[in-house]
């Protein structure tokens, strides 16, 4: 009887299976269920929708059913489709119930996922388990994976998109000087001096140019050097987060320098603790203040650094978008780093004309259309350079 074949109907394996689970209570498994993915050749692009394949054995020597399976997706992995007979739970997990599996029988089991933007393998690990059956197995358990497979009941597929890891990186400098705050004095203009306080601006719609197409890499970030007070510590420059892009070539970068916009138009409710945009907004002005540049000033060239300044600039009028025409190679796997170099006083002073902001007649800017803002802003695309 117990090496019967398999060739019931599914009431008739039922009956049959509840009398011998009566009669053999305990005893070794009968459905010696195993879990498998599928190979995929190749890793896929940013983007592409994958086709993934779970196969379900049953060594037997029984028929299971009852059996459920679940597969749950890696962040970044968005599920766009479950095949036959799999749903989505909507927690990333894709789920298969009630399946029923004869003794030496593969049920292939499906679903379509979207390769978002990813980088590195560990963490891209599909886990697929055999999360319930109605036999008990000689050596697995149903729903009792913890991460990586231990049992032949559980499966994993590491697969990660061809990408490669962007990050930008400003050094600021004052001159030929590295720009820290507080304790160097920069000469100025007229043998005026300054003390740095704080230099900092924002970044938005940061992206790298292909053709008609770019590939957008940062949305928002502030870089701040307000925290900045060695060399060593100027010489490390500020990054956003890193971002991920496909590889390929790309003809340039692009970014606005200050708030596109469509970001200027929201407030900082509107985005949670320690989010670029959750701070320096201008209520009075109705714009985020783009870029803060604080100094302590001596203007009698007597030593005494007792004049503050303070401006601060923003206004949509003030954005400014800089474009650099420089071709990028990025490879599958590689992270890199794209060098900018800021210098605050190509922010100040015209290179060509001479001209310059006289900290003698203004030391503040408060409003976006005042001429030392837009002073300034003219001259943010004079100031940096890409490496
Ligand atoms: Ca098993
Ligand atoms: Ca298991």
């Amino acid at each position: 009887m117990k090496l019967l074949p398999v060739v019931f109907s599914l009431a008739a394996v039922l009956v049959f299976n509840a009398c011998r689970n009566n009669d053999d209570e305990g005893s070794s498994g009968k459905a010696d269920l195993e879990l498998s993915f599928e190979a995929i050749a190749g890793k896929p692009e940013i983007g592409d929708e994958v086709n993934f394949q779970i196969n379900l054995y049953n060594r037997g020597p029984m028929a299971a059913d009852g059996v459920t399976v679940e597969n749950r997706l890696p962040a970044g992995y968005r599920l766009t489709g479950a095949g036959a007979g799999g749903a989505d739970t909507g927690e990333g997990t894709v789920r298969w119930q009630g399946l029923s599996v004869g003794a030496d029988e593969t049920i292939s089991l499906t679903f379509t996922a979207v390769a978002e933007k990813l980088f590195g393998d560990a963490q891209f690990t599909h886990l697929a388990q055999v999360a319930a059956s109605n036999q008990s197995d000689p050596d697995s358990s149903p729903g009792n994976i913890e991460g990586t497979p231990r049992e032949d009941d559980e499966a994993a597929l590491a697969l990660s998109p061809r990408a490669a890891q962007v990050t930008l990186n400003f050094k600021a400098f004052y001159g030929s000087d590295p720009l820290v705050m507080f304790g160097r004095e920069y000469a100025y203009e007229d043998n005026m001096a300054l003390q740095m306080q704080l230099f900092q601006f924002y970044l938005s719609d940061v992206r790298l140019l292909k053709g008609q197409d770019g590939e957008t890499l940062t949305d928002v970030a502030l870089i701040s050097y307000g925290n900045v007070y060695t060399d060593e510590e100027a010489a490390e420059g500020k990054s956003p987060a890193p971002a991920v892009a496909p590889p390929g070539t790309y003809t340039g970068i692009e970014f606005g320098f200050g708030l596109t916009p469509e970001l200027n138009a929201t407030i900082p409710p509107d985005y949670p603790l320690g989010h670029p945009l959750s701070e320096n907004y201008w209520d009075a002005a109705g714009s985020y203040i783009f870029f803060k540049f604080e100094a302590n000033a001596d203007l009698e060239a007597d030593g005494n650094f007792s004049e503050k300044l303070t401006f601060h600039v923003g206004g949509n009028s003030n954005y400014r978008k800089l474009a650099f025409d420089k071709p990028i190679t990025l490879e599958d796997g590689e992270e890199r780093t794209l060098q900018f170099n800021i210098d605050l006083r190509r922010i100040l002073v015209d290179q060509n004309t001479g001209a310059y902001l006289d900290f003698r007649q203004v030391m503040q800017s408060h409003s976006n259309e005042s001429p030392s803002a837009t002073f300034m802003a003219d001259h943010v695309l004079d100031a940096i350079d890409m490496e």
